[in-house]
């Protein structure tokens, strides 16, 4: 079974989102452990320091060592073994991902570090941390709600946890493209249609349709993905379709328009 350990100056920020949910079915169903631990109780001053200035100067509080280095001896004891990650949520990380969720999900132990975006003693990331990862490039305040992103996303994809909702594989990012749009009744909303082939009850025509807007959208927002997508022959040839559509876009058509 996942453990899943969090550090953080923060409990109660992760202890709500943890105790709802999908995190939490999987955890009353016995297949994760939750543990939320504060960074504070790991601290030996009178006034549980978690911070201090950084050398060198300049603005701003660094996170102490020590306390962080304290935890993991408290959670992971023998240090982490091969079935183990310590991981330390940071901006400067490595961009987390869908095989590092799925990577996570089949570990014995993942513990989950939170800094604070002002900065962390580096030799927490030498001396404790197994890998660092980061969201995205933006600015988080604490690392605390990225910790709570990669439990769900690492949590989700555990076997039984989805329940009847259906299984991870049919997610987009399952394959490495995006997901294509989706609609519900009305078949009118203000004006604006559903799609006529997903009308159309053929069933053939409407895979052909969801593959081919799918691989759209990828191309339109996210292109690089193409790059390491898993693509049929199927799919590249939609993606021929989609480039001759871009290509005779602004050209006046007399022909019908097909799928
Ligand atoms: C800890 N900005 O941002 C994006 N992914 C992680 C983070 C982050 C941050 C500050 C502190 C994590």
């Amino acid at each position: 079974m996942l453990g899943i350990d969090v550090v953080t100056i923060f409990p109660a920020m992760v202890e709500g989102p943890v105790r709802d949910g999908i995190v939490r079915r999987a955890a009353d169903a016995g297949l994760v452990r939750i543990g939320v631990h504060d960074l504070r109780a790991f601290t030996e001053d009178r006034h549980r320091t978690v911070d201090d200035a950084p050398f060198g100067g300049g603005p701003g509080m660094v996170m102490k060592a020590e306390p962080f280095f304290r935890a993991r001896e408290a959670v992971v004891p023998a240090g982490p073994g091969p079935r183990d990650a310590i991981v330390l949520l940071s901006p400067r990380g490595v961009p987390f991902d869908q095989p590092t969720a799925e990577r996570y999900a089949a570990l014995d132990r993942l513990v989950l570090l939170c800094g604070r975006y002002e900065g962390i003693d580096e030799r927490v990331r030498d001396g404790v941390a197994t890998e660092e990862v980061s969201l995205g490039d933006f600015v988080l305040t604490g690392g605390e709600v990225a910790a709570l992103a990669v439990i769900e996303a690492a949590v989700r994809l555990i076997p039984g946890a989805l329940g009847d909702e259906g299984s991870a594989g049919a997610d987009s990012f399952a394959d490495g493209v995006l997901d294509c749009p989706h609609y519900t009744r009305p078949a009118v909303v203000r004006g604006r249609s559903v799609p006529e082939a997903l009308l159309s009850g053929d069933h053939g025509r409407i895979r052909r349709w969801r593959r081919k807007e799918a691989l759209r959208a990828t191309r339109q927002r996210r292109p690089e993905l193409l790059r390491t997508a898993r693509l049929s022959a199927e799919d590249r040839t939609l993606l021929r379709e989609i480039e001759d559509e871009e290509t005779n876009a602004g050209v006046v058509q007399t022909a019908a328009c097909e799928d």
